[in-house]
């Protein structure tokens, strides 16, 4: 008889005190089998039971360091799909929820930027000219796109260094699916906004004319972060005009117009690592997921700091919440059973070439 997993069904009932107790029973029963990865954006009844937490980069080096054989995830889906590529074969990568995705990501599509690729051909030989570049937050056979075509995939905290990467290779870079990360990290290199053009595709050519794309360094995909396009410069203004001694620090995944507003711009491990380092007393606005920020204005209040979220609205990544308590306990609880449920798995000819393109990024990071 095969077994069966346990149902989802009876675990929406739980309280969260209940299933807090039940996951750390389940932790202690599955022990060095098991290593939880926490990403900053998680809430907090599921991100303090993570053995392990950090943003996309610090978490990928974890998965492909870990001797656990389950590598359960709380985070989104390109995120379990990535611990798959770089973990060993006999290991699992397990996203507690399947629902769990990124919009952004979902902006680009294989077939969408196969097209763009094509499209550009009739201007230029991309092979020899344009290096694609893809976001973590993207799906594996995008990472596997840029693996066949002399690519690379970057995060947040290594965009800088993976675009000096591409141009060092090839002349123009193909940026996908975040235009602002591109964009913003090309502003950082003093590339004119002149030539740094939007690929939007939905439109015939990318929208652009031929002279557009022969006179562009980065082609940016018209793909954005729903999250990060709550915070807006006037935010920034209203703070500043309330204290001016404030610091402002933004994601990159904001606009334009915001990062040239804020004093220091970076990924989340970079916003914690420069929060913790400023003095007693300071008082930061600042840009990226609520979870973090809150997290961020507990751990240093203490210490005499003021940590404020930058958007007047609660904006959270509804994605990144759908980890709960109640999916990883049901989760761990199955795998104390002997049972998979939610298991990631990446075809093996596309996690070879994805992992072509993420072991580029590897090398190239700091
Ligand atoms: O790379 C990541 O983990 C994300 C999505 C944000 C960041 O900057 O850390
Ligand atoms: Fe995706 Fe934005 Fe959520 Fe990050 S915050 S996982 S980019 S939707």
């Amino acid at each position: 008889m095969v077994a069966t997993a346990l149902a989802l069904e009876p675990y929406a009932g739980l309280d969260d005190a209940a299933c807090d107790a039940r996951i750390r029973a389940a932790r202690e029963a599955l022990g060095e089998r098991l290593v939880i990865l926490g990403h900053h954006y998680q809430r907090d009844e599921v991100f303090r039971h993570a053995d392990y937490s950090g943003d996309s980069l610090k978490l990928s080096r974890q998965a492909a360091a870990s001797a656990a054989e389950y590598i359960v995830f709380c985070g989104v889906h390109f995120m379990a799909e990535v611990a798959d590529i770089l973990s060993r074969p006999d290991q699992v990568a397990i996203l507690p929820d399947l629902v769990a995705g990124c919009s952004m990501a979902d902006m680009a599509d294989l077939e969408r930027v196969e097209a763009a690729w094509a499209a550009l051909g009739e201007v230029l030989d991309p092979e020899t000219s344009v290096t694609p570049v893809t976001y973590i937050n993207s799906s594996a056979d995008l990472k596997a796109f840029c693996g066949r075509h002399g690519g690379i995939v970057c995060t947040s905290t290594n965009a800088r260094h993976v675009l000096e990467w591409a141009f060092g290779q090839r002349e123009k870079v193909l940026f996908f699916p975040d235009q602002h990360l591109g964009r913003n990290t090309g502003d950082a290199m003093g590339i004119p906004l002149e030539e740094m053009v939007v690929w939007d595709p939905d439109q015939p050519g990318g929208g652009l004319s031929r002279e557009a794309v022969q006179r562009a360094r980065i082609i940016l995909w018209k793909g954005f972060c729903s999250v990060h396009q709550m915070f807006r410069p006037e935010h920034i203004d209203a703070f500043r005009a309330r204290h001016p001694e404030g610091l402002v620090i933004s994601h990159p995944e904001a606009s334009l117009e915001v990062c040239r507003k804020s004093d220091y711009v970076g990924s989340t491990e970079y916003i914690i690592r420069t929060v913790a380092e400023s003095p007693p007393g300071t008082r930061w606005l600042v840009g990226t997921e609520l979870n973090l920020v809150n997290r961020l204005h507990e751990r240093f209040r203490g210490e005499g700091k003021q940590v404020h979220f930058m958007a007047p609205t609660v904006c959270m990544c509804s994605t990144m919440f759908r980890i709960d308590p109640q999916h990883l306990c049901w989760t761990l609880e199955n795998l104390v059973e002997g049972r998979v449920v939610n298991r990631i798995q990446v075809p093996p000819p596309v996690a070879d070439q994805a992992r072509t393109a993420l072991d580029r990024m590897l090398e190239v990071s700091p």
